[in-house]
């Protein structure tokens, strides 16, 4: 892992070092700091009453806890309660919890995140609500996000805000503390113009993300989507020729400061899941659930948060048909789909869980027997080694989102396959697409060829399938979470110092030749 620099050498002193200043004291405080809207933990009350905080085992907090132990560092974030102003513990890492009220709940996270923003950037496969009181909310949060992540870095620290939920963050902090280093990352896609001027906001939010000096996004897509609305919507038309995405990094100018664009495809703490999918443990776990499924020849499997990105419908479609055309046969065939609950309070959610529920109703009453379910679906978080053996379990894994930023189930089977067996179906529309290329990729609006794209994995001849798997493995176990963080911060490390007053004008440069 890259480390990160000297926070000495994170900002010219001449320009912005607020140390030198008359009046401001210089700020002690984290050299690094991560800025989420979740903090890495979840509370538990006990049984008996106690209160415990868990740590989350999210990718995020794997890949960046050895950079946070290893710097001074802090992490920012609201603690998952509402109306609280617990402030968790956790060994070695400086906690700064934002409270966050039921009523910022509702209008910043569940509204202008989940209802507005979420569907907006998962191409309107929803509607996206617009409502000022949600945006007037946001903005107040993020503004709150802001000041606690000021108050937590120290002089020259480098700041890495998280996702879709802290957009204006970056230039709200930047105001409030010119001397840091500010990278953004967008874990979602980053939607075309079309679809991104809708929101009355659009500005508000492009000029909240060139606060950064660092702007992520998984793919080079999102990246130029970026790069086009930025010259739109905050810049000034420039005779200096469009800009490409071509190579890894665009640039904007805005005034002498530079921002720098580029795609970091995100992945998962790969070596690990490999280990513990090899281990006696879980091997034996998954013969017991293969067994619990009755021995069927094949076991197909879904894993997602119950989401209407996550496309469980198309695949509940798509087997209904191949079953309904004797293409699949229902009785050594099983279909597991393992949906965690999700955004329960959303309008949009409860009504796409009463029809995946519904779908699944009408597969099992038309093709299962009595004792032998076609479809299983569990509707309930499983716990993680639980789920590393339904992976090593399954025979075909089906990832069919609409739209998904990357789509980390899809990396994190193919880091259990160390059989090299099992086949991977997977969505053109993830971000994991651009590099699984040996899965069997369909697009999920097109149900003919997610029939098509099912039943060649079902079918496909062992030597084939070794061959498919070797190849995703080899691009999942060499490009793993650690080596995205790395790369994110080393090109943040990397970034021009700034000069604060000189935020006026946009302009767009073309993209600086980076290496691969
Ligand atoms: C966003 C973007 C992007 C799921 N069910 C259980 C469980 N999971 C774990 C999976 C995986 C994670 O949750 C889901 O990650 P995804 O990437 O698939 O999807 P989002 O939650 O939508 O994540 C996405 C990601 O951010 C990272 O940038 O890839 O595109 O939408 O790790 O394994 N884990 C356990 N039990 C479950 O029942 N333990």
């Amino acid at each position: 892992m890259t480390p990160i620099p000297d926070s000495s050498g994170a900002g010219s002193p001449d320009a912005h070092s607020t140390s030198d200043r008359p009046g401001h004291a210089p700020h002690a405080g984290a050299e690094f700091v991560v800025v989420a809207n979740r903090l890495p933990v979840d509370k538990e009350v006990l049984p008996d009453g106690t209160v415990h905080w868990k740590r989350s085992p999210g990718g995020l907090v794997t890949a960046l806890e050895p950079i946070l132990r290893q710097k001074t560092g802090a992490w920012v974030g609201w603690s998952g309660v509402p109306d609280s102003d617990d402030n968790p513990d956790i060994d070695g890492i400086d906690i700064h919890a934002v409270p966050l009220s039921s009523q910022e709940i509702a209008e910043y996270y569940e509204g202008f995140s989940n209802a507005t923003l979420w569907p907006l950037y998962h191409d309107v496969i929803v509607k996206p609500e617009y409502h000022r009181e949600w945006w007037n909310t946001y903005v107040e949060v993020n503004r709150r996000f802001a000041e606690a992540t000021s108050a937590a870095a120290g002089e020259g620290a480098i700041v890495w805000v998280q996702d879709y939920q802290l957009q204006l963050v970056p230039k709200m902090l930047r105001m409030l503390r010119p001397d840091l280093r500010i990278g953004f990352f967008l874990h979602i896609p980053f939607p075309p113009v079309e679809l991104f001027m809708q929101n009355p906001w659009r500005t508000e939010i492009i000029e909240g993300l060139l606060g950064a000096d660092l702007i992520g996004f998984h793919l080079a897509g999102g990246a130029q989507n970026f790069l086009y609305l930025a010259r739109r919507l905050a810049g000034q038309a420039t005779s200096k020729g469009t800009v490409g995405v071509r190579s890894r990094f665009g640039v904007v100018q805005v005034g002498f400061r530079t921002v720098r664009v580029g795609a970091f495809p995100i992945s998962i703490d790969s070596g690990e899941l490999d280990t513990k999918a090899r281990s006696k443990e879980i091997r034996k776990r998954a013969a017991e659930i293969r067994a619990e499924l009755g021995n069927p020849k094949t076991i197909l499997l879904g894993v997602d948060r119950l989401d209407y990105t996550k496309g469980i419908d198309v695949r509940l479609r798509a087997l209904s048909e191949l079953l309904a055309e004797g293409r699949v046969d229902p009785h050594d065939t099983v279909m597991v789909q393992l949906a965690t609950p999700s955004r329960e309070r959303v309008d949009s959610y409860v009504q796409m869980r009463a029809g995946i529920e519904q779908l699944v109703g009408n597969i099992n009453g038309m093709f299962s027997t009595v004792g032998q379910p076609v479809v299983q679906y569990l509707h309930r978080p499983v716990p993680r080694d639980e789920l590393i053996a339904f992976f090593a379990a399954a025979d075909v894994m089906l990832v069919t989102p609409l739209r998904d930023g990357m789509n980390l189930v899809a990396k994190e089977y193919v880091a259990c396959r160390s059989d090299l067996g099992g086949a991977l179906v997977l969505s053109e529309f993830t971000g994991a697409a651009a590099e699984l290329k040996s899965s069997y990729q369909a697009n999920p609006y097109d149900l003919d060829g997610v029939k098509d794209a099912i039943e060649a994995a079902v079918n496909q001849a062992p030597t084939e399938g070794r061959r498919r798997m070797r190849a995703l493995r080899r691009q999942v176990l060499t490009h793993d979470v650690a080596k995205w963080a790395e790369s994110f911060l080393g090109a943040l490390s990397a970034t021009p110092t700034t000069t604060a007053s000189a935020d006026r004008g946009v302009r767009l440069v073309p993209e600086l030749d980076q290496d691969e």
